[in-house]
């Protein structure tokens, strides 16, 4: 089937965890649900995320990885975005890059997950950040919290309000490393709000979708926003719009969970508000920054 005929076909290169929500277990749900198809290339499986449920038990999928790229070689299918998440090691990078030359023309999707809150993820070494750091430079898109924009420039997490200045000088530096679209989720501005932030190098605009701050903190919904911005961006939406779709599903959805009081290592009950990312109202909440 040619393009026209079919709907578009998404790489996602993440982690499959079991309990508590993150990764490809709500990557899948959410890019569907949008119309997108999503082809998982899960790095590791297990049992649970890494925050806050203990030890989980871990299978490394980089040997599934390799032949999987292997045989998609030979299958010559095409793929409209590769989209990468939770990488476990500088191999596993290596591969993303070779996906990335599978498919040229594919919009390149890195969500540069390595850690949140001023600290690293446990498990992400120097070597691995220095990979992730490198493999960012050649995404067309890029989603980082404020502590991987850090990671990403080399500079020493900030954790204090950004003024407009300091947060478009940020999406600006992360721009010259190579991406044209970046997006910076969680930021606190001096101007008392909370907002997701989006810099359009191609439109030279800077933009920001200002989100109701929850004193709660849920894994996985950095990688629900990049999900929900992947999915719009490749039906069409304009980077500023995507932002803004995936900043009210993720507000709803946190908003929701909240109102459940529900344990929130188990993450977000997106089960309740996946029926809203079907509605074909645009987003129009946006303002420049
Ligand atoms: O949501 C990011 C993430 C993805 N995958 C695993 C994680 C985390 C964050 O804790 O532990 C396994």
């Amino acid at each position: 089937m040619n393009r026209t005929d079919r709907p578009a076909r998404c790489a996602a290169v993440h982690d499959l965890s079991g309990l508590g929500r993150c990764s490809l277990s709500v990557i899948l749900p959410a890019m569907s649900v949008m119309g997108v198809q999503v082809c998982p290339l899960p790095t590791a499986v297990l049992s649970t995320h890494t925050g806050g449920l203990g030890t989980p038990a871990r299978r490394d999928l980089t040997d599934y990885l390799t032949e999987a790229l292997a045989h998609y070689r030979t299958l010559g299918l095409p793929m409209e975005c590769v989209y990468t998440g939770y990488l476990g090691s500088v191999a596993q990078v290596a591969l993303c890059q070779g996906l990335f030359a599978e498919w040229p023309t594919a919009m390149k999707v890195v969500d540069p997950v390595m850690g949140d809150h001023g600290k690293l993820y446990h498990g992400f070494t120097p070597e691995l950040v220095q990979g992730i750091r490198e493999l960012s430079t050649h995404a067309d898109v890029i989603t980082p919290n404020l502590t991987e924009a850090a990671l990403l420039l080399g500079e020493e997490p900030n954790t204090a309000p950004l003024s407009l200045g300091q947060a478009r000088s940020l999406l600006a530096r992360l721009s010259a490393q190579g991406p044209d679209v970046v997006v910076i989720t969680g930021a606190a501005l001096t101007t008392g709000e909370y907002a997701n932030l989006c810099y359009d190098r191609e439109r030279g605009g800077y933009w920001k979708s200002v989100s109701e701050y929850l004193p709660v903190r849920y894994p996985g919904t950095g990688d629900l926003f990049a999900a929900v911005l992947t999915a719009g961006l490749m039906q069409g939406d304009s980077p500023a719009m995507a932002m803004d779709r995936a900043t009210r599903y993720v507000e709803i959805t946190v908003k929701t969970t909240f109102g459940y009081g529900a344990d929130s290592r188990e993450g977000v009950m997106l089960e309740r508000t996946l029926g809203w990312l079907t509605q074909k109202e645009l987003p129009r909440g946006y303002r420049t920054l």
